[in-house]
């Protein structure tokens, strides 16, 4: 299965933090986005986030790829103290695609696609980096790029590669 992985730290290392999860899918990357500097969205009273986006072909389920993610959180050291909170390592799955179709799933362990995908410029903007001509909910990247707030995609910088 084709799978979209947006990565994010916004603690300590956060470069060396983005490298462990490069490192453990780097026999299955198809394209990496550059890494991004990024304000925090949601709860803004925290230090700017590096994110990235992966496009990766592994096998196994999707539930599998999130306990695969959810181990590189663990190994980073992760705590859950607050939503949408500063993280060492948060590993998403953005969206699944099985046979040319996203994977639709409104289970609540693993929602598919990610809900809030379509409306982050700090998604959208890796994403279409690394992927000029995905699609998302039907519709392409480049569009939900161009519909954002003019604002948040100008927020969003390339500070480096990741790779
Ligand atoms: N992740 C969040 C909440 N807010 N903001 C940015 N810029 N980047 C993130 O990865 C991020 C966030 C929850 O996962
Ligand atoms: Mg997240
Ligand atoms: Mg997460």
């Amino acid at each position: 299965m084709r799978a979209v992985l947006s990565i994010g730290s916004n603690m300590e290392d956060r470069r060396a933090l983005l490298g462990t999860v490069v490192d453990d899918f780097r026999a299955d990357i198809v394209a990496a986005s550059p890494i991004f500097s990024t304000p925090p969205w949601g709860v803004e009273d925290q230090d700017e986030f590096l994110n990235a986006v992966l496009l990766i072909d592994v096998p196994g389920t999707p539930l599998q790829l999130l306990r695969r993610g959810q181990a590189l959180e663990e190994a980073a050291a992760r705590r859950r103290i607050r939503h949408w909170g500063p993280r060492t390592l948060d590993v998403d799955i953005v969206q699944v695609v099985e046979d040319g179709k996203e994977v639709l799933s409104d289970d609540p362990v693993l929602t598919l696609p990610h809900p809030f995908a379509h409306e982050r410029a700090f998604v959208l903007v890796p994403w279409l980096a690394a992927d000029p001509v995905a699609v998302l909910r039907g519709r392409p990247v480049a569009e939900w790029v161009a519909g954002l707030d003019p604002a948040d995609a100008a927020a969003i910088k390339e500070v480096g590669s990741l790779l």
